[in-house]
């Protein structure tokens, strides 16, 4: 299909100067007009089109830089990205007009897992490869993209019960004390919400003393993280514990909490567990405000680019790759922050 678009768009421009040629006029020789970056014509730029989910966090514009920083022009790229303001409609609007546009690549940060097949089967169609990075789809059709990177949601999800484990083991917290845990989810659908939450609920049943006493969606974004915590607060007088799905709502989770006169932190009432694991979280578990936070790690732009030069030279991808990530403790945070790239 893609290669029956060029060979057209070939045709037609040997038309147009076949006809301007007959009238006396002059047109640029069709070879020089016709579609760049076909693969492995060099001198073009391959086109990449970049649906980005939005601006919601210190995490996502750590990997908008990333993308940034790794497709440049000086490289042979053409970079484009759209941010959809957190709203799957606008994704799939930006994909149609990639298409429209016959970008070389697509690559997809998916808002939320579900609805893709018809508009990823468009660019399937339209013989445009489709990468997915950070988020996942639900699909049937695995031939609707050639690959995906991004990180484990649910064995972060494992990872932050182990974390606050370890969290209350160096408080003192005996094992045995029943404790009230809030969750502030992220973007409900999305498969960094879905994967935490899920992953947390399933290993955290192996304490019967460790309470949900609700979980309610902050959308990723500081302010609505605030805004949840806050009701929480006021719902609940004995909050012990606060999952954070990710540290832009841990941040407005700890106004709330200051605000409220009460403390968080190793030496506070409340123990906040976090996600990502970006700069300003290392400064607020230096700061005394979060204790624990795990790993999600944002910088896909180097990642995507391999798998689209692979792609290019007609190798074989890793369909699924995931990224290695840690967890990090406040009483480490000073020595750690020193050595964290974003
Ligand atoms: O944790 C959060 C961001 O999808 C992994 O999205 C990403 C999440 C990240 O808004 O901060």
């Amino acid at each position: 299909m893609r290669i029956f678009k060029k060979a057209l768009a070939v045709v037609l421009s040997i038309m147009v100067f076949t006809t301007l040629a007959a009238c006396g006029k002059t047109a640029a020789p069709s070879a020089s007009s016709a579609p760049a970056a076909t693969s492995g014509d060099k001198s073009k730029p391959i086109y990449v089109g970049f649906v980005q989910v939005g601006a919601e966090s210190d995490w996502r514009m750590a990997n908008t830089k990333s993308m940034q920083e790794t497709f440049t022009e000086a490289k042979g790229y053409k970079f484009e990205m759209v941010d959809a303001q957190q709203k799957t409609d606008k994704q799939i609007t930006a994909i149609r007009d990639f298409i429209q546009k016959d970008v070389d690549y697509i690559v997809l940060a998916p808002n939320t897992e579900a609805g893709w097949d018809t508009v990823l089967g468009e660019a399937k169609a339209a013989g445009i490869p489709v990468i997915i990075v950070d988020r996942m789809i639900q699909t049937n059709d695995n031939s609707l993209y050639s690959a995906w990177v991004g990180s484990n949601f649910k064995q972060e999800g494992y990872d932050a019960v182990t974390a606050l484990e370890n969290a209350l083991k160096a408080k003192g917290v005996p094992d045995t004390k029943e404790l009230n845990i809030v969750t502030l989810q992220g973007t409900m659908g999305s498969s960094a919400q879905l994967g935490r939450t899920n992953g947390f609920a399933e290993k955290m049943t192996a304490h019967k003393n460790w309470k949900l006493l609700d979980k309610q969606s902050g959308d990723f974004t500081q302010e609505k993280g605030q805004e949840v915590m806050e009701s929480l607060l006021k719902s609940y007088p004995k909050i012990d514990v606060v999952i954070a799905e990710n540290d832009n709502m841990a941040f407005g989770a700890i106004k709330a909490i200051k605000a409220a006169g009460k403390t968080c932190g190793p030496k506070g009432d409340i123990t906040i567990v976090s996600f990502d694991a970006v700069h300003a979280a290392f400064d607020a578990m230096i700061a005394g405000d979060i204790d624990v936070d795990v790993e999600c790690n944002p910088l896909h732009g180097p990642r995507v680019e391999s798998l689209i030069k692979a792609l290019q030279a007609k190798q074989s991808v890793d369909k699924i790759a995931y990224v290695q990530e840690g967890t990090f403790y406040a009483k480490d945070a000073a020595e750690t922050i020193k050595k964290r790239a974003y």
